[in-house]
């Protein structure tokens, strides 16, 4: 097997699991080499940290794409996640030209906002401008909030459920012609997990509901995501171990007390994770 090649393009939090402190490991689970082209390098991550130290990389981005698009390298793979302001888009959506072949996948993860609330150091109109990204990309994967802020609708708890929820991701295919997959879904008997829909058909998966909400859930999700989307697993079937793998490193957490903020025990699970892409290839 040829090893994939993903250019993931994230943050590097310092403290506080989550962007490319989560995605380096899970993809090597998964056999795939990670470039990561780091949007930010922060002290901690800004949910639940103060004082944090910024270095911002937006007039880095351009030149470490262009080093590597000199070299003839090109991506089976685009992951965008957090950028740290609108002035990042236009190189990032050039990057990615520089990046890609007629084939490469991108998937973009909306990261801004959550809870209602676009996260701290967000202009609002940042959404406006992360559309434009979102309108290139092959598959979305925001939160009910993002998805909210992107289409323009109110945001209230109810869209959480099932029915809005789809409501929601139709709206945000018509917008960007890319599959929406919203996570945060309430389902039914006190279930939570993921809808998606690729202009045609909905997919779904659940699974049982755990206390809290702790930092980089969304970027285990995407993260487990693209690998096993990069490994060839058809959306839904990706979806639903993406929504599996999350749900098992929330609960290899919750046994040990962590606080939020500290993000997930996901390294114990990465061996079985690795297990699956072992296992199962490609899983049609
Ligand atoms: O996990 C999302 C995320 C990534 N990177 C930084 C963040 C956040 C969410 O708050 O602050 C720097």
């Amino acid at each position: 097997m040829m090893q994939k090649r993903v250019a993931a393009i994230n943050d590097l939090s310092c403290l506080g699991k989550c962007s490319l402190t989560l995605t380096l490991p899970i993809f090597a689970a998964a056999q795939i080499e990670t470039c990561p082209l780091p949007t930010a390098v922060f002290s901690a991550h800004t949910g639940g940290f103060s004082g944090n130290v910024l270095h911002d990389l937006t007039d880095e981005l351009l030149p470490i794409a262009k080093h590597w698009n000199r070299e003839g390298v090109r991506m089976d793979a685009i992951y965008t996640g957090y950028l740290c302001s609108a002035r990042q888009i236009d190189p990032v959506l050039q990057a990615i030209g520089l990046l890609s072949h007629e084939n490469t996948l991108f998937v973009t993860d909306p990261v801004m906002a959550d809870h209602g609330r676009l996260y701290c150091g967000f202009h609002e109109d940042f959404p406006e401008e992360m559309l434009r990204l979102c309108r290139t990309a092959d598959i979305l994967t925001p939160n009910i909030t993002e998805a909210a802020l992107l289409t323009k609708t109110p945001y209230v708890e109810a869209l959480k459920e099932k029915p809005q929820a789809m409501r929601l991701a139709e709206r945000l295919y018509d917008l960007t012609g890319a599959t929406a997959i919203l996570t945060g879904v309430s389902g039914e008997h006190d279930t939570i997990g993921a809808i998606g829909f690729d202009g045609q058909d909905f997919f779904s998966a659940f699974t049982e509901k755990l206390p809290g909400a702790f930092h980089g859930t969304g970027d285990v999700f995407t993260t487990s995501l693209t690998a096993a989307l990069v490994r060839g697993w058809e959306i839904a079937n990706a979806t639903r171990l993406a929504v599996d793998f999350t749900a098992d490193c929330l609960r290899e957490t919750i046994k040990t007390n962590a606080e939020e903020r500290f993000g997930l025990r996901f390294e114990s699970r990465l061996a079985d994770l690795s297990a699956t892409f072992r296992d199962k290839e490609p899983c049609a």
